[in-house]
């Protein structure tokens, strides 16, 4: 008898086929009806795949009598009850570390983009605007202080990114660590007030939902900008928009969102706001290894042999 998986979604075609060898995977993202299948399925499902943006709480864990594990395609599990699984003694799993470098590629990406004019530029050219004088000056990203907020190990592949484009870094995060050579403020809005860019790396969920507050932003101010690649959860939306309508702050770039893939309307019409579509891990050869450590997770699980990335209760 095959195990048998929730899936709240898909892997890669590669992985796909793996599971599909070795599991019943029930794709409850595909269903036209979700609760039938639910009702079918729910009382045999051992083992749930989602994501971390995806909402994987009690509800749904509560129909799963037999559930002993989730596996999360990604490294945030923001989505999942953590709680909840602890109490139940359920294992989940997470893709942290493959994932690093494309990250941090997209945070600088997007720090240079906001800064230089890049998207704009582009829009600039296609829209003939060329034709009719040069694009506005931009500024440059060297000699700039960047505050990266959760210097874990995306922090720190941006951080290091950061230095060699010649910015000065400095940290915000919950815990001091000693061994870093870098400068923490244990206060966030005392930080902001110091730096030209504000890096948003922490992971989302309860402990830092809003804490990019308003006043957060206010002491960014006029001529600094904001980059967020974690979790739009972080950041207080309607605050950073108004800042941005009102030019109270001089850019974004944004990964993601509160709630995605809906992008604040007002947004859309800034040329000093650039937008991509969560897309921090989305390289071919990273989402094929963030898969990939999804099965050999699920493969372990089923084996009894201990987890390759369980998510540490503490
Ligand atoms: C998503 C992410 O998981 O790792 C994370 O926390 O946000 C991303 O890698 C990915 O977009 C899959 O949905």
């Amino acid at each position: 008898m095959k195990p048998e998986i929730l899936m709240l979604r898909g892997l890669l075609p590669r992985q796909t086929a793996q599971l599909d060898e070795q599991y019943v995977c029930h794709r409850l993202d595909l269903a036209d009806d979700r609760e039938a299948m639910l009702r079918d399925v729910a009382a045999d499902v051992t083992a749930v795949i989602t994501s971390g943006e995806i909402i994987c709480g009690a509800a749904l864990m509560d129909r799963l009598p037999r559930l002993g594990m989730v596996a999360c395609f990604g490294v945030g599990v923001d989505g999942i009850d953590l709680p909840y699984c602890q109490a139940r003694g359920i294992a989940v799993s997470n893709t942290p570390d493959v994932l690093t470098e494309d990250v941090a590629d997209i945070a600088i990406g997007l720090t240079i983009s906001t800064l230089r004019g890049i998207t704009a530029g582009d829009r600039y050219v296609r829209r003939g605007d060329w034709q009719h004088g040069p694009l506005p000056l931009s500024t440059r990203i060297g000699g700039k202080t960047m505050g990266i907020l959760g210097l874990g190990r995306i922090g720190k592949a941006i951080a290091t990114r950061a230095e060699a484009h010649g910015m000065t870094v400095v940290w915000h995060g919950r815990h001091d660590q000693p061994d870093v050579q870098w400068q923490r403020f244990p206060d966030l809005a005392a930080m902001a007030a110091a730096i030209d860019i504000l890096m948003i790396a922490c992971p989302g969920g309860p402990a830092t939902r809003g804490l990019v507050s308003r006043e957060v932003i206010d002491a960014l101010g006029p001529s600094s900008y904001l980059v967020n690649i974690s979790r739009g959860s972080v950041v207080d939306e309607t605050a950073l928009v108004g800042a941005l309508v009102g030019g109270r702050l001089a850019g974004a770039g944004l990964d993601v969102f509160a709630d995605e893939p809906n992008v604040p309307a007002p947004l859309l019409d800034l040329e000093n706001v650039v937008l991509t579509p969560h897309i921090g891990s989305a390289s071919r050869e990273t989402r094929d290894a963030m898969a990939q450590l999804v099965v050999d997770n699920l493969d372990a699980f089923y084996a009894g042999r201990p987890l390759l990335t369980p998510w540490p209760f503490s």
